[in-house]
Order: structure tokens, then sequence, then C-alpha cells
């Protein structure tokens, strides 16, 4: 039983893994945003690291056809950005998927859109 007057115990080691749940914060190009047909990847950041086990990145057209290259990956420098490729984008509408197991074990999921002009 724990007591509040007992003797303080030492401070445990702080875990190196956040057990955060995490959010996105950033996306490129931004939520309602615009990008030019050469766009290249499209890019999110989450709050926290998420794990490399699961986490995906779907770019989808106004016609539904997937438009990325299926290369989603977590940065290895920042566990907490995904970028995906794309192929030269014809101007029109895009929606962005995303999926990701955040560090405590909840999956994460959203999407945004954004438009290319020429
Ligand atoms: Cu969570």
């Amino acid at each position: 039983m724990f007591s509040l007057t007992g003797p303080l115990r030492p401070p445990q080691k702080a875990s190196p893994i956040i057990l955060a749940h995490a959010i996105v914060v950033r996306t490129s190009p931004a939520q309602g945003g615009v990008g030019p047909e050469d766009i290249g990847k499209v890019e999110v950041w989450y709050d926290a690291g998420i794990r490399d086990a699961f986490a995906a990145l779907a770019v989808v057209s106004a016609s539904g056809e997937r438009v990325d290259k299926r290369d989603a990956a977590i940065d290895s420098a920042d566990p907490s950005h995904v970028s995906v490729s794309v192929n030269r984008l014809t101007p029109g509408k895009y929606t962005v998927r995303y999926r990701a197991l955040s560090a405590d074990g909840h999956l994460v999921s959203g999407a945004w859109e954004f438009e290319v002009r020429p």
C-alpha cells in the first residue's frame, strides 16, 4: 500500500520513450493549401514519435486514383516525420490519408486536402 508519509523513493529513471498519444501538428502541403505540379512529396509531422512498425500516408486524386509512390517512410533523423513521394501531379484536388501507431499504442488516423495548381 502506498503511503504519502513514507520515506521518499528515489525517482525512477525517465523512459526514453514518451508514451504519448500522437497528433498531427503540421502537414505539407497544409490543410486546404496549394502546391505546384512538381511538388515531389507529401509530408506529415506528429507531435511525438510514432512506432515505425506502422506509418502510412496515401495521396488520392479527386477521381479516387492513388497517386503516391507507396514509399511512405518515417524520417530516420526525426521519428515524428513521415513522407511519401508523388509523381508529377495534374492540377486538381487531392486528399491525403494518414495513419500511424503512436508510442502509446493507439492508432492515429485522419485526412487532409490540398490543391495542385499549374
Ligand atoms: Cu493514445
